[in-house]
């Protein structure tokens, strides 16, 4: 074969491109079936599936919430240089390039089918970025010009035929980029949750008192906003559930196995809850906490219509993609309002909170009582059956440990001389948080101003004001349960096991 003129970077160009529009069209074709098998995407969760536990603490911890975006652009990058070397490679060797480019669907095909919910038909999207890109790599790197048997190229000068390969490429990155956009936009029409009416609760509360923030800019809200909630999980798309089909079932060690349509949830007496949900991997002043009031079914009136039988000591719950979570049923049944929760802060779940349906429970960790958007309660046992993160040796009790956090004055950062609050939050165990003490430059504890109340479940704000003297300052923060316990300083390294340690942080008063 012929090897063609232009330079390297051209070729690898040319790859790109390439791929970008296999890619692209694949995109368009997941968000009309299931986005999350668009090729980059299926990539991706198989690669946080094969992370080793402590890498995936690695990166919550020093990403947070952004370990997603920089999952998707590495595997991205990784895809491109791959295409750009399969530009490279087709420019000598035709064959050899195309190879490459189809090697690298092929993988993403394979990753789309290994998500533990495929069905064959998620593979379509791989299917169509193999045709599209390969397709497209065929025409932009077969050889042109005069060459013998091919008479009818003759009439063509190499000047035609670079035009006819920029027209070209101009109409692979068109159609690129239409096709993805079209691709987010359908994804995003396919996302609002419309008419849907929240049913009223059975016991309704009062409305949330004002909150410390009120008067004290800088503390976090006394409820989170939905839109502000942190969101941890291992999906890196959203799942988009039709609540008209999806269904609730309650199985395992029961009585009587149950099946619950949305509607059939939203008649049963619903309550209404105010909880504190946080995450075994917030960092000591972290921001995986959130505070919000919940609408739901209790757990304990849905496992008493089953009837759990004895022995039973987990309840497996399970997510629309067969994710897992296990929560001990000892603590599901003692009498805290756990919930199978429809609403957040007076509306539907949004969809990154688990819409239709989460588990909500009140006094531990998210990744043993959280499961959203929720298919299924298995009553079993421990030693029978074991959740994702059980798999990957964390607990299978994780009781949220006493925490306190500065919201304001923010580390390091410099305030001028003067009267201010020192201000944040207080979270604990399903026991509440009894007392909040501050420590300016290592002296004495001073017991701040308490926030309202809304129960033991629920985090409690805090403030104390400081007349701030010129000079780096440190601040420190503890928190003391109702049940006496005192918030001691445990270092960031006993993280997952909860990092409950005390905050402690620098301010310049200027
Ligand atoms: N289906 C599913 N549910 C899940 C998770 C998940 O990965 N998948 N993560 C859990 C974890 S670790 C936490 S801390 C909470 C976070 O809930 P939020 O995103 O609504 O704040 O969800 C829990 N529920
Ligand atoms: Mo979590």
């Amino acid at each position: 074969m012929r090897r063609r003129a232009g330079p390297t970077f051209v070729h690898a160009g040319a790859g790109v491109l390439a791929a970008s529009f296999g890619m692209a069209l694949a995109h368009l074709v997941a968000a009309l079936t299931d986005p999350a098998a668009s090729p980059v995407l299926a990539v991706g969760s198989t690669v946080i599936d094969a992370t080793p536990t402590p890498v995936k603490e690695w990166a919550v911890r020093h990403f947070g919430t952004a370990d997603k975006t920089i999952l998707i652009g590495n595997v991205l990058l990784v895809t491109l240089l791959a295409a750009a070397l399969a530009g490279v490679l087709a420019r000598r060797r035709l064959g050899a390039g195309l190879g490459l480019l189809g090697a690298l669907v092929a993988l993403a095909g394979a990753a789309a089918l290994h998500r533990p919910d495929a069905t064959p038909r998620d593979v379509v999207p791989s299917l169509v970025a193999a045709v599209g890109g390969l397709l497209a790599l065929w025409w932009l790197a077969r050889p042109r010009g005069p060459r013998t048997g091919a008479p009818e190229d003759t009439t063509a000068g190499p000047g035609a035929s670079r035009r006819a390969i920029l027209a070209g490429s101009g109409v692979l990155l068109l159609g690129g980029v239409v096709a993805a956009g079209a691709g987010q936009l359908i994804v995003r029409a396919r996302s609002r949750i419309a008419d849907i009416v929240l049913p009223r609760p059975s016991t309704s509360l009062s409305p949330l008192p004002t909150g410390l923030e009120a008067d004290h800019p800088g503390i976090s809200p006394f409820r989170t906003p939905n839109g502000r909630f942190y969101r941890v999980d291992t999906k890196l798309t959203v799942p988009i559930v039709d609540h008209r089909t999806w269904r609730l079932r309650v199985d395992g060690m029961v009585d009587r196995e149950l099946s619950f349509s949305y509607d059939d949830l939203r008649d049963l007496a619903v309550e209404e809850h105010d909880i504190t949900l946080t995450c075994v991997s917030n960092t000591v002043g972290g921001k995986l906490v959130g505070a919000a009031r919940w609408l739901g079914v209790p757990v304990a009136t849905l496992l008493d219509m089953a009837g759990p039988k004895a022995g039973a000591d987990q309840v497996l719950s399970v997510d629309v993609d067969d994710f897992t979570i296990s929560t001990p049923l000892a603590v599901l049944t003692d009498g805290r309002p756990a919930l199978v929760a429809i609403g957040m802060n007076g509306e539907p779940l949004p969809r990154a909170h688990g819409f239709p349906a989460r588990l909500v429970t009140p006094g531990l960790y998210g990744f043993v009582g959280a499961t959203k958007w929720l298919a299924r309660l298995t009553v079993t046992t421990y030693a029978e059956d074991r959740a994702y993160w059980t798999r990957r040796d964390w607990a299978t009790d994780a009781p949220i440990k006493l925490s306190s956090r500065i919201d304001t004055p923010r580390p390091l950062s410099t305030i001028r001389a003067g009267t201010h609050a020192i201000g944040g939050v207080a979270w604990a165990q399903h026991n509440g948080v009894a007392k909040v003490e501050v420590r300016i430059d290592g002296g004495a504890w001073q017991p701040a101003t308490l926030g309202p109340d809304a129960g033991v479940d629920y985090w409690r704000q805090w403030y104390l004001p400081w007349d701030a003297r010129p000079g780096s300052h440190q601040l420190a923060v503890r928190a003391t349960g109702r049940d006496g316990t005192v918030q001691t300083a445990v270092r960031a390294s006993s993280f997952p096991a909860g990092s409950s340690g005390i905050q402690e942080l620098v301010v310049n008063v200027t």
